[in-house]
């Protein structure tokens, strides 16, 4: 079995698959804290988890010619490298997996890839050495900006066939020094653990976790993106027209920087509510990619019909500089339980500093794989007399 060293997880999380591991936290634990607790974050796996020595680790690095021509720039990094050549740097950011929510997007129409419901997303506060600074380390020159274009990265995990994970990411995000890349180590000042990509992980803020490679062994600047199947013929958005006759993966574009999301964490879907508590609390999560700060969130407990403005809480550090909003923000609002009526649809919808908006409904965002699902979220609640 080569999921048998795979390591213990936390018994309150809601597996989705056992072998390889997915598994998300109940929704409320969400919004318990800001950062997510490691063993509470939602952990997904394409692989069985590789057994990695961290004295014998080593991460290579490469620069590629134009076209595949003679590669230079080669270095082999130990983790002490990692550690003690490269200044440690901490970034907060939201991983979330272009999956979230995609049983939304099933119960409207069947899709194929794993049920996550609301939880496939968490906050942590990650800390590593820089990836601009490593590429940089390793010869990157201004040069190159002429044809490269993208930074692969190859995990360690790998099938029984000998097929690694891998994916990509445009070499300018990669490279800049606003972009805020870590190679990182460390967790919640933890050590990385296993299910989070022990001993090193690439943390891409702002960009889907499928590029945020775990258990890091290769990083290559090259001209192409990465030749990887969760590059090249997954991760990708569809027209609600495309089914799996007519689907071709060359025709989209990889998945990057995430659209605007959020959602109700407590409370929990068909929660019965007492008439004597008078009020309702709601809390929730909203977050979106590409660094854009979450400016507003909606709140409807009439299925859409008025809306209040929920209380948002980032980061206690303060607000981050425009475009660098790695972070979710957690909201919260107490409403009066209105007299008229048993049944409440509650709703939610974030705004971005962009001025995005969540779609109201989940058909005509529809695709087959059930990624990007970031619809209203409606959540229904009985009140009991
Ligand atoms: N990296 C490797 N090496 N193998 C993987 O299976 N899964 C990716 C990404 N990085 C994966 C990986 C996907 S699809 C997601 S959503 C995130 O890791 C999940 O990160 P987490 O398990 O730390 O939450
Ligand atoms: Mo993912």
């Amino acid at each position: 079995d080569p999921f048998s060293a795979d390591p213990d997880r936390h018994p309150v999380l809601h597996i989705n698959n056992m072998k390889p591991f997915n598994a998300e936290p109940p929704p409320q634990i969400l919004t318990e804290s800001y950062v997510t607790p490691n063993v509470f974050f939602f952990k997904r796996n394409h692989l069985p988890v590789p057994q990695v020595d961290p004295a014998t680790y080593k991460l290579h690095v490469e620069i590629q010619g134009p076209s595949g021509s003679a590669r230079r720039g080669i270095v082999s990094l130990s983790l002490d490298d990692l550690k003690n050549k490269f200044p440690k740097r901490t970034v907060t950011a939201t991983l979330q997996c272009a999956g979230n929510r995609r049983s939304d997007m099933h119960n409207a129409k069947p899709v194929k890839g794993l049920n996550w419901g609301i939880g496939a997303i968490g906050n942590a506060s990650w800390s590593g050495a820089s990836l601009r600074d490593v590429l940089l380390a390793a010869g990157y020159a201004p040069d190159d900006a002429l044809w490269a274009r993208h930074v692969q990265f190859e995990g360690l995990d790998q099938d029984v066939g000998g097929t690694t994970y891998g994916a990509s990411i445009p070499l300018r995000k990669a490279l800049s020094e606003d972009g805020d890349c870590l190679l990182a180590y460390e967790m919640n000042g933890e050590e990385l653990p296993a299910d989070h990509g022990f001993p090193v992980r690439v943390v891409v803020p702002g960009t889907v976790g499928a590029r945020n490679v775990k258990w890091l062994g290769k990083i290559v600047v090259s001209d192409v993106e990465s030749s990887s199947h969760w590059q090249q013929n997954d991760y990708k958005g569809f027209s609600p027209s495309t089914d799996w006759d007519t689907v071709d993966y060359k025709t989209a574009p990889a998945i990057q920087e995430l659209p605007i999301q959020s959602a109700i964490t407590v409370p929990a879907d068909g929660a019965k509510v007492d008439r004597s508590d008078e009020e309702l609390t709601l809390k929730g999560y909203a977050w979106s990619g590409g660094g854009r700060e979450v400016v507003r969130v909606d709140v409807s407990v009439d299925g859409g019909k008025t809306w209040r403005i929920a209380k948002l809480k980032g980061d206690e550090a303060g607000s981050p500089p425009p475009g660098q909003a790695w972070a979710w923000k957690l909201w919260e609002l107490t409403v009066p339980l209105p007299a008229d009526t048993q049944q409440l649809e509650l709703v939610c919808k974030a705004v971005d500093s962009s001025y995005n908006m969540q779609p109201d409904a989940v058909l005509p965002i529809w695709n087959l794989r059930g990624v990007l699902s970031n619809a209203w979220h409606r959540v229904k609640v009985t009140i009991k007399d």
